[in-house]
């Protein structure tokens, strides 16, 4: 009901989400053909081998998460699938009406809400879906492989800023190490131009609170800050089933770090803020289109256009009037019409504006 926008679908929402979220979301990005959900996969395992339930939302359409065997003998994602205690739901990165990142989140949520404590969301790491939907995610772990000079292309991509573990996946190829060195040389690089920006106090309050709690028995020493996460990079072979235990544990450190600092509330609010503000954009987006739609001089206003005697932005000034009243502020200037509904100057250079 959710993916597909159906009537009904907001109440529904209102009744459902109205509970505080508990779920550890995980973002697992990184490019095509990384090893994501082979990865997830293994993670997924992991998890119920402990007793904890997994739901996974795949927004990757270059590998959907079908029946079949995906690593040989050693997961079969089919195991997986008939398993009660996971959830798999594969995503298209297109099509719906307002965008994937609204709806993808809603589902994310129905799934914190019904319950699971944990949520796998693999993306493909490009472009603005991509960093989108990390933003639905608490913890995001970034998947690199060594071939093609990956490295470069995620600081370029902004993986860098968005990665609060970094996987080295394939690492039985060559280069793996490599491609460790080279991103733990950009983490030092990025921390080390973060640290200028840094106030010389900090410095002082950070060595006295690291040198505290000493001989604090009367007088104890305010609670050390915690310390800033450190990005971990690891080596992982989901081939071979390598390095998936320090993979999960560091997600799992990480969340608690989160929790911890209080970072994972302010993450929440960042979070909240991006889901209203694309509730506004749907809807007000779902009005305009029904507004136009509907309006018998759409179609008059179309052929005036395309016959050049108004342009497209004064047919979306009325349309806009015709929904609000007005032009709302910050919206391009209108011009006085005159009485026959033609823009009185300039409408001409209002094109290239
Ligand atoms: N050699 C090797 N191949 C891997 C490894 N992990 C995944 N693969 C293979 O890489 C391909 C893409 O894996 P997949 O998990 O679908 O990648 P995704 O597109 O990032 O989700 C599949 O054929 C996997 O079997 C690994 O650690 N080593
Ligand atoms: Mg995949």
């Amino acid at each position: 009901m959710v993916e597909g926008g159906r009537p009904g679908v907001a109440d529904l929402l209102r009744e459902l989400l109205l509970v505080r979220p508990r779920a550890r979301r995980i973002g697992i990005t990184g490019p095509p053909g990384a090893g994501k959900s082979s990865l997830v996969a293994h993670l997924a395992t992991r998890l119920r081998a402990r007793g904890e339930e997994v739901a996974i939302v795949a927004v990757d359409p270059t590998s959907p998460f079908t029946g079949g065997a995906l690593l040989g003998d050693r997961i079969r994602m089919n195991d997986l699938a008939t398993d009660p205690g996971i959830f798999i739901r594969s995503m298209a990165t297109r099509g719906s009406l307002g965008g994937l990142a609204a709806t993808t989140r809603e589902v994310i949520d129905l799934l914190d809400a019904f319950g699971f404590p944990n949520i796998m969301i693999e993306t493909v790491g490009v472009g603005q879906t991509q960093l989108e939907i990390q933003a639905a995610a608490d913890t995001t772990a970034v998947v690199l492989v060594p071939e093609s000079g990956d490295g470069i292309q995620a600081m370029k991509a902004g993986l860098m800023e968005i990665a609060d573990v970094f996987v080295v996946n394939k690492s039985d190829r060559v280069g793996a190490d490599r491609l460790v060195r080279e991103i733990r040389q950009a983490l030092l690089l990025k921390a080390g131009m973060a640290s200028h920006d840094v106030p010389a106090h900090h410095g002082v309050d950070l060595s006295r609170a690291a040198s505290g709690g000493g001989d604090g028995v009367a007088n104890p020493p305010p609670e050390p800050p915690i310390p800033p996460w450190q990005i971990p990079v690891l080596k992982t072979s989901a081939g071979r089933g390598e390095g998936i235990d320090e993979f999960l544990e560091q997600l799992v450190a990480h969340h608690r770090h989160l929790t911890d600092s209080g970072l994972l509330e302010a993450r929440r609010e960042q979070r909240a803020r991006g889901r209203i503000r694309d509730v506004v954009e749907r809807s007000l987006r779902r009005r305009a289109l029904h507004a136009m739609e509907t309006d018998p001089r759409f179609s008059r206003w179309a052929s005036e256009v395309g016959a050049g005697r108004e342009t497209a932005y004064g047919v979306a000034d009325r349309i806009i009037r015709a929904i609000f009243g007005r032009v709302p502020e910050g919206e391009p200037e209108t011009q006085p019409e005159d009485d026959a509904g033609h823009r009185s100057g300039g409408t001409r250079s209002n094109v290239d504006d």
